[in-house]
């Protein structure tokens, strides 16, 4: 198997809910051509409902209804829905703090993820997690970890799971680039490649950790050298393109089905709001031109573009995708506010797990 590193150039719910991926089982249609307008649309429906969600999360943390830290995903929403819409129901997730719109993506409840960002008892993580740490078993989502960098290893032991038990799932592992310098990721990738486990690893490179440039933090700028460090197949695509997430991850999950053998992947991708909700939207770590010039590739923009452009989608569909992406947000936010807060006793469940059984 080569090691060159290749660069490419540049579970619908009941409730109001979240896009399931395409159902596929075997391989589904990734390049634009091949999607029927259904998928397109349900790309597009996916990406939307993540943009509509965090902005109400934005007003909600205004209004004091979210505490604690929460990073918003704007921008970034090709990623997770590509991503998510060729994996499997079986496969598994795991991902950083940034997660929000990654959960909505893999079909996570918004309505959980929203009461867990309430910190109510309905939360997915029974409101005891936060934004870090949204968690959903039925999805196979596990997290939401606040440690940059530290879940990577627990993507290998999923990995290893799935190999013990003889499955042909995939694990999908979401980190910025700033995790690329942890210890722990370079540990992972070692043992991924070394034990031949189907991880699929994703930098979401936005360019920033907080506020640093990856240039001041990393003394190599080209993260996908990594792969080669540890004989694995790494691509580097254009994260603001659906269809381009959607190709190299049909590589990248066939390499781990078929072959298993992990891949390590570069989204380059862009934040549109700050760090986190205490960082301004534009910092002083980066200027106002770079975030506009950014900002004309919206992903969102780029699918409505290419779709519409195509004939298959009206004005008057546009809206009324927006107004239902709108709709199941306002749900979720009116679920959350009506949950309860959770009763002090559950202060001392759910922190160690039972394994005597
Ligand atoms: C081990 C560790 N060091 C420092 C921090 C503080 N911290 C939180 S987010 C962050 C930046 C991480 O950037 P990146 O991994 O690129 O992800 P992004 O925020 O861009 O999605 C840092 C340094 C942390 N959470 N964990």
């Amino acid at each position: 198997m080569s090691t060159e590193a290749k660069r490419a150039p540049a579970q619908k719910q009941k409730e109001k809910g979240a896009p399931s991926n395409n159902g596929a089982d075997a391989a589904p249609a990734n390049k634009l051509a091949e999607t029927t307008p259904a998928i397109r649309l349900e790309l597009l429906h996916s990406m939307l409902l993540q943009r509509r969600f965090e902005e109400r999360c934005a007003e909600a943390y205004a209004l004091g209804k979210i505490g604690g830290f929460c990073h918003l995903y704007i921008g970034q929403e090709a990623i997770s829905t590509g991503v998510m819409s060729m994996i499997r129901p079986d496969d598994y997730v795991i991902t950083a703090y940034r997660d929000h719109g990654q959960a909505l993506a893999r079909g996570v409840s918004p309505r959980a993820v929203m009461a867990e960002l309430f910190g109510r008892a309905d939360g997915c993580s029974g409101g005891k997690g936060g934004s870090m740490h949204i968690f959903d078993a039925k999805t196979n989502f596990f997290g939401g970890h606040g440690i940059v960098g530290g879940h990577v290893p627990i993507a290998a032991g999923v990995g290893f799971a799935i190999k013990y038990r003889r499955g042909n799932q995939v694990c999908v592992c979401f980190f910025g680039e700033a995790a690329v310098n942890i210890g722990a990721f370079h540990e992972a990738l070692n043992m991924a490649s070394l034990w031949d486990l189907p991880v699929i690893f994703i930098i979401e490179n936005n360019r920033y950790g907080m506020g640093t440039a990856i240039s001041r933090s990393t003394a190599n700028e080209d993260v996908l050298v990594r792969a080669q460090g540890y004989r694995m197949e790494g691509e580097s695509v254009d994260g603001q393109d659906v269809f381009a997430v959607r190709d190299c991850m049909a590589r990248a999950t066939e390499r781990a089905r078929k072959e298993k053998r992990p891949t390590l992947i570069e989204m380059r991708t862009y934040r549109f709001m700050g760090h986190s909700m205490s960082d301004a939207v534009s910092g002083t770590y980066r200027t106002k031109d770079e975030l506009e010039e950014n900002m004309k590739r919206d992903p969102i923009l780029l699918l409505h573009n290419r779709i519409f452009e195509g004939g298959e989608l009206t004005e008057g569909d546009m809206h009324k995708l927006d107004d239902e992406a709108k709709a199941i947000a306002q749900d979720a936010w009116d679920f959350a506010d009506a949950s309860p807060e959770p009763a002090l006793e559950k202060l001392y469940t759910d922190v160690y797990a039972d394994t005597s059984s």
